[in-house]
């Protein structure tokens, strides 16, 4: 009798066991920065609100601080289905999808507003739907403010003061000429490598949003920074085809309803973290230069948008009438 009810009980168990397994699943992403950064707090509250949708189903292991090496290689990892989702720079995702160089061009947003309003409208929706084409399902856009420039010797207020600097940018062969344009030289490192770079001189300066600059400390390599806000590059957060076609119609659609809510939650982190990071800046002695002669910076990246800008005219014109 007690034999027979433990067999039972094994039995049940097996069979608990089976079917968990075939259902469970475990979203492993990544991100270059820490714990406590806004997108991968936003990733983690999607974990935990994926876990209490699915009653335990749905996990998700964050691999952060560059576990898992750069982002381009986070993006081929995903590619290939070997890590289920991950979020990088939109910075990275031109040469997989063509189209979004246009957010990658410099002063193409007029402000913060305008970008959200075009990667929350149409146009965003498009864009991620064009990425299946690379092998990805794009989820959703996060925020990642206006990106401007730090160096090791001096303010930056126009062009002619990027003369002779060094400046380390994103993978993407349209940074390097956006650097060419505005006078300096755009040198392409992995975000990962970038501390050392800035360490041994092999770069004199970066371009970042203040809440990178600030957590990487690369302030303390290069102390001076200027608001000349260049580039306002969304992030964005992708899964793997790959897998995605392995997953059940409804857990597609809560991973789709918990992406909605990731990126409203990613916002309300930016903003708070954004200004924090320039308050502590501050406070660090970095110096913070204000007086930026947009107009100029404006002027001087005309032929990189008019350059890059040729293939997507159409798309340009599209953003431009966004309000
Ligand atoms: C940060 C961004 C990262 C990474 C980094 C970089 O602002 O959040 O995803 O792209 O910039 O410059 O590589």
């Amino acid at each position: 009798m007690r034999l027979a009810l433990k067999s039972m009980v094994a039995a049940v168990a097996v069979t608990f066991a089976v079917a968990n397994s075939a259902e469970a699943l475990v979203i492993k992403t990544s991100d270059v920065h820490a714990m406590g950064y806004p997108t991968t707090d936003a990733m983690e509250f999607m974990g935990e609100w994926l876990n209490e949708k699915s009653n335990g189903e749905i996990t998700m292991e964050i691999f952060h601080s560059m576990q898992l090496g750069g982002e381009k290689e986070a993006l081929e990892q995903v590619q290939l289905g070997a890590l289920e989702m991950t979020r990088v720079s939109v910075g990275v995702v031109g040469p997989i999808v063509d189209d979004f160089n246009a957010f990658n061009l410099p002063y193409v947003f007029r402000s913060i507003d305008h970008m959200r309003n075009v990667v929350d409208g149409e146009i965003g929706q498009e864009l991620l739907a064009a990425l299946d084409a690379g092998g990805l399902v794009g989820l959703g856009f996060m925020d990642a403010g206006a990106r401007s420039f730090y160096n090791k010797q001096k303010a930056i207020r126009e062009p002619a003061d990027l003369a002779g600097l060094k400046i380390r940018v994103m993978q993407n062969p349209i940074f390097i000429e956006m650097m060419s344009e505005m006078g300096g030289n755009g040198i392409p490192i992995a975000f990962n490598e970038l501390y050392t770079a800035l360490q041994t001189g092999v770069v004199d300066g970066a371009e970042n949003n203040p809440p990178s600059y600030s957590t990487q400390k690369h302030y303390e390599q290069a102390g001076f920074y200027s608001l000349t806000e260049h580039l306002i590059v969304p992030e964005i957060f992708v899964f793997s085809k790959k897998v995605w076609e392995t997953l059940t119609p409804e857990q597609q659609e809560l991973i789709r309803e918990a992406a909605v809510l990731t990126t409203e939650k990613e916002r309300e982190l930016w903003e708070a973290m954004e200004q924090k990071a320039m308050e502590e800046l501050v406070g660090l002695g970095v110096q913070v230069n204000d007086d930026v002669d947009k107009a100029a910076f404006i002027e001087a990246t005309a032929p990189v948008r008019e350059q890059f800008g040729a293939q997507y005219a159409d798309l340009l014109g599209r953003i431009e009438a966004v309000e």
